[in-house]
């Protein structure tokens, strides 16, 4: 019996115990309470890439490694690009870029993710750290803003007892019916609802002025920019009414009260800004009331990888400057956005090496595809985005499939004479951080920011108008059967019943970057000005746009509008 933990990309970061075979939650780890998702559950039926190959033929791990050494070799450093995701969270994924940036290969910057709300963050707060699910479970009222606990963040659930739950989201999820209040918003229209609720706030006199005073010292100004919304208008463009408003500060009234807010809100040019406003919000309500978006899972731990390297966004690559690229723990040709420009970009690249543990869209244009290990069969740390801690992913048995992301690395290093220290070194160097990691408290800015003068920043101008074309917003969000690209992928279109469609009847969807064919699926809980296609439905990205958020270089996946047509 030893302990693991979850390594896949998800809020809750399980603690695991694995025994003779099994994988079972941790009943002592204060969030996993003893359970494990589907993902989990299944993990070790999900067929794997065994053997490595070279333009589709089977070939040994050895002759692997030396093709990659000499096609390294062959490029020139500015032309090798390497491209790393988070299949798996673990901290020792990044060696890899150790040996990539001093190689002088280019890396990437910003995100798929959460890029833009981090931006915001960053604007306000001056850092990302998160309340602690302690903290948050000693809340009387819990907001969900764009975060779909039942699907996303489950371990969350059990801590929602006897709380007021209040959601806010165009989709009407599990939580929704639970709630005790919901608003089905209008997609897109959270910086609005975000700075009425705390004009109303203050007009009500419910902010926390002894907090303000002394750490947010410019909530003045701030009401005045909330007075600049015209509100009738603004209401009706974002589907919310004066009763919604009224109704939500009368649930919060004097409460404490934690804001957890999910990507669903900042997958647009404009996400910074929403997640920005909607942390103003919170700040508002004081000391002890707080949002938590994605934390930065790294924030207080400083890499031990060289890092200095030129960058490129994440979301907009031109593939075409590179004759090499690297692709590890990532599907970028169904994840990243603009499916259609991605595969034409890189159909221009001599050499693409895929190193995962799937088969997907990403090793079918692969040249190279090299097996990875799972994190059973190699070491590591996580850390994570929805909690404080720390967790060891000791090696829990040996296997002869695949390369761990340490061993390739060092194969290279040596081959190019780059220098790295040893595994070990690497990994106690993460569990030093084990017991306290520099900074990370339960309610890290209860004694004020970390910015310049320790006190948040509001933002001071609205300029982005909402887009009012008549088209169908898309909605792209996370799936309960999938991991992203990973397990069961979904492969429909969900609409809602009085949109005119028949259930299976078999649509086109058309964006401005490309077209879509998808069979119908009726789902009630969803607006009928909306569709939804999950992430990871193979094709969803070919409708999804290259343009990158204002602030942190982001993805926005629901920043273009679609049409329906009949097939
Ligand atoms: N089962 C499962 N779990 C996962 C993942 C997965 O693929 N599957 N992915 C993992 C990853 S990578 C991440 S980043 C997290 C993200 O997990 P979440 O933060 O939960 O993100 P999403 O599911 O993308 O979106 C959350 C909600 O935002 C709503 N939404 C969409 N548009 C808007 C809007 O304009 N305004 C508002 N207010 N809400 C909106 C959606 O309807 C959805 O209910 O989940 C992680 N966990
Ligand atoms: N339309 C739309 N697109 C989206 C999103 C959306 O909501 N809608 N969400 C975006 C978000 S939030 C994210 S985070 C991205 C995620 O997109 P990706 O980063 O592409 O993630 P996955 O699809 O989960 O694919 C991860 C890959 O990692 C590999 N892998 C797993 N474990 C390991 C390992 O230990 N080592 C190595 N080397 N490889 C491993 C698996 O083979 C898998 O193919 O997608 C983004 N794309
Ligand atoms: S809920 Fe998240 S962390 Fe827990 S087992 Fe599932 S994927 Fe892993
Ligand atoms: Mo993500």
């Amino acid at each position: 019996m030893s302990k693991t933990a979850c390594p896949l990309d998800c809020y809750d970061a399980c603690s695991i115990i694995y025994d003779e075979g099994k994988l079972k939650g941790d009943s002592k780890h204060f969030l996993t309470q003893g359970f494990l998702c589907p993902h989990l559950n299944h993990y070790e039926k999900h067929k794997r890439i065994t053997k490595p190959s070279y333009k589709s033929e089977i070939i040994s791990m050895d002759e692997a490694m030396q093709y990659l050494k000499e096609k390294i070799k062959s490029i020139p450093n500015n032309r090798i690009l390497h491209l790393r995701g988070h299949g798996n969270f673990g901290l020792m994924q990044g060696v890899t870029d150790h040996f990539f940036a001093s190689y002088g290969a280019t890396l990437t910057k910003g995100s798929l993710c959460d890029g833009a709300g981090e931006a915001g963050i960053l604007e306000g707060r001056g850092s990302n750290f998160l309340n602690s699910p302690e903290q948050i479970a000693k809340s009387e009222v819990i907001i969900f803003w764009g975060r779909n606990p039942h699907v996303s963040n489950s371990h969350y659930l059990p801590m929602l007892k006897g709380k007021t739950i209040i959601v806010i989201d165009p989709v009407r999820t599990k939580i929704a019916e639970q709630a005790d209040y919901f608003i089905q918003i209008k997609p897109h229209a959270d910086m609005y609802l975000a700075m009425l609720l705390s004009r109303f706030m203050m007009i009500e006199g419910m902010e926390d002025r002894e907090y303000l005073e002394e750490f947010a010292s410019e909530y003045e100004e701030f009401y005045e920019l909330s007075q600049s919304i015209r509100i009738k208008k603004t209401l009706e463009k974002i589907d919310v009414s004066l009763g919604d408003i009224g109704r939500v500060l009368e649930l919060i009234r004097g409460k404490r009260i934690s804001i957890l807010v999910g990507l669903g809100v900042q997958k647009y040019r404009s996400g910074a800004e929403a997640v920005r406003c909607i942390d103003a919000f919170g700040v508002l309500l004081g000391k002890s009331c707080g949002v938590n978006f994605l934390g930065n899972s790294t924030e207080g731990i400083a890499s031990p990888f060289y890092q200095k390297a030129p960058r490129v966004a994440l979301g907009n690559i031109d593939f075409t400057a590179y004759d090499l690229v690297f692709i590890q723990g990532m599907n970028p040709l169904a994840q990243m956005p603009d499916t259609n420009r991605v595969e034409e970009s890189i159909s221009h690249v001599k050499e693409v090496v895929y190193f995962g543990l799937y088969e997907n869209e990403s090793s079918a244009r692969a040249d190279l595809v090299i097996p990875a290990k799972t994190f059973l069969e190699k070491d590591d740390i996580r850390s994570s985005y929805g909690a404080n801690d720390l967790l060891k992913m000791p090696k829990q048995y040996e296997s002869d499939i695949g390369i761990s992301e340490y061993k390739l690395a060092l194969e290279l290093s040596n081959a190019f004479d780059i220098e790295l220290q040893s595994e070990s070194e690497y990994l106690e160097y993460f569990e030093s951080h084990l017991l306290h990691v520099k900074g990370r408290k339960d309610a890290p800015y209860e004694e004020g920011f970390h910015t310049d003068d320790g006190e948040f920043v509001f933002i001071d101008e609205l300029d982005f108008a909402l887009n009012l074309k008549r088209d169908l917003f898309l909605i792209t969000c996370k799936s309960a059967k999938s991991l992203n690209s990973q397990f069961h992928r979904e492969s429909h279109v969900y609409v809602n019943a009085s949109m005119g469609y028949l259930q299976g009847q078999r649509i086109r969807i058309v964006s401005q970057n490309g077209a879509l064919e998808l069979d119908v699926r009726f789902d009630e809980n969803l607006r009928n000005d909306c569709i939804l296609i999950y992430s990871g439905t193979p094709g969803v990205n070919r409708l999804t746009s290259s343009q990158l958020s204002f602030d942190g270089f982001n993805a926005a996946y629901q920043e273009n509008k679609v049409k329906v047509e009949i097939c």
